[in-house]
């Protein structure tokens, strides 16, 4: 290799060109991960002018659905007992059960212990109590902006309802938007329930009818054209059932290929599909009920060659279901793979699953979102992803070293920066979601 001149060589090295070796490798990988605005691509978290519906705070943290599915495995508490108790009841009897009488070690209990020693309080009775207070004293603003920078997040991308009723006339009450926070068009209630909801629309003036006939179609895009307006989402989005079918002769098949998937088109903006949910499968203990299943993703390569204009970010909760999503994603570059969604966020599996991508896609996935619902929550998801990441993308670079090819901070920071910011500005509402310049 030809000897650059020593001012070329700070230069190169300032600018990041320098060929790095292998044992150099894993440093850069870290402080590039650290270093990365994350946009957090799929949350439950609301910005601020949201209310009520943003929660944050320890007594959130210790009654997450994750970890009420835990408690009632470890105590002896009924579905029915638990429910009575009040939110600070229930908060401390996980903390006792999970927390003091139990070590921490799940992947949901670890993350709260994280969070807790991350903002300077003990796993002990004082330590939540101490908590309690700390919470008690913040101001969301700007306790939101802490957040955010122990996360290495800049944007939370939210799921909006607007046939929630709260959440409906908040929007149309004119919640100020928060630039930290983006919108999005959650559909679940039209696409999955309709029987339950076409009344709510019909109600706001829209001339819907259950058996979708009529002017149903084009009113159900006129109310999705009027919510873009409000909400300027970055995507529209819907969780589907592992039994999902494309294209099906049903409501649901009718109001996507009728209804959502034009409108999309009309917006510019990706459709969001988070596929093999098996619902309530004991509805006893509510959100926490919701279990797995292996879809037929043949619905989705019928989505993706039927509709080219169309792009689909797309999550499947099946473990067995994500290689053939990675194969459908060499197939269809409309398709964005994101996440490893719910019960797939544990490191035994994001690592397994992010390999494959890697090998398979190189860079072009989404590799992780927090789905976060406590706004806490993003301090430890975002801190596990990176641990868990940095080694296997060391490993993905020292590969290519080995294998002969240079490897520079620039091409690792480039790498990174798409994993976790480019890849969904480019493939989202691009009006919507400000490309901002990556940090330098
Ligand atoms: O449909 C979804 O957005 C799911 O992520 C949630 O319904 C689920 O309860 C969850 O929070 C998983 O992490
Ligand atoms: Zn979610």
């Amino acid at each position: 290799m030809n000897r650059m001149s020593t001012q070329s060589l700070e230069q190169s090295a300032a600018a990041g060109a320098e060929p790095l070796k292998s044992p150099q490798i894993s440093t850069v990988v870290r402080d590039e991960l650290q270093d990365v605005p994350i946009i957090d691509v799929h949350t439950h978290l609301f910005m601020p002018s949201l209310g009520k519906l943003g929660l944050w705070g320890i007594d959130e943290l210790l009654t997450y659905h994750y970890l009420e599915a835990e408690i009632f495995r470890f105590s002896g508490i009924q579905p029915e007992e638990y429910w009575r108790l009040t939110k600070r009841e229930q908060a401390d009897l996980i903390w006792r059960t999970l927390f003091l009488e139990n070590a921490p070690i799940s992947e949901a209990t670890r993350g709260v212990a994280y969070v807790m020693r991350e903002l300077g309080f003990e796993i002990s009775e004082s330590g939540l109590r101490e908590a309690r207070e700390f919470f008690a004293q913040q101001d969301l603003g700007s306790h939101i902006g802490r957040v955010f920078a122990m996360a290495g997040i800049s944007e939370a991308v939210m799921t909006n309802d607007p046939l929630d009723p709260e959440e409906g006339s908040l929007w149309e009450g004119g919640a100020t938007p928060d630039s930290r926070f983006r919108a999005v068009l959650r559909l679940d209630r039209i696409l999955n329930k309709w029987d339950q909801h076409w009344q709510a629309l019909l109600a706001k003036g829209y001339k819907v009818e259950q058996g979708l006939g009529g002017a149903t179609l084009a009113e159900v895009r006129r109310f999705l054209a009027d919510w873009c307006a409000r909400m300027k989402p970055v995507y529209m989005a819907c969780s589907l059932p592992d039994t999902f079918q494309f294209p099906e002769e049903s409501v649901r098949g009718t109001l996507l290929q009728g209804g959502v998937i034009p409108s999309c088109r009309e917006h510019d903006l990706p459709l969001s599909l988070m596929i093999g949910v098996r619902y309530q499968v004991n509805p006893k203990i509510r959100l926490a009920g919701d279990a797995v299943g292996k879809a037929d993703l043949r619905s989705l390569e019928h989505l993706c060659a039927q509709f080219p204009e169309n792009r689909f970010l797309t999550s499947v909760l099946s473990r067995e279901n994500q290689h053939e999503l990675c194969v459908y994603a060499r197939k269809f570059a409309n398709l964005m793979p994101f996440g490893c969604w719910w019960f797939l966020n544990n490191p035994s599996i994001v690592e397994e699953v992010t390999r494959e991508r890697l090998e398979m896609l190189g860079a072009s996935f989404i590799p992780q979102h927090s789905d976060a619902r406590v706004l806490e929550q993003v301090i430890y998801k975002w801190r596990n992803t990176r641990r868990t990441l940095g080694p296997i993308l060391t490993n993905t670079f020292q590969l290519l070293a080995e294998d002969g090819a240079i490897v520079t901070r620039v091409q690792i920071r480039d790498t990174i920066q798409r994993l976790f910011r480019t890849n969904f500005e480019r493939f989202a509402a691009p009006a919507q979601v400000s490309v901002q310049k990556s940090a330098s």
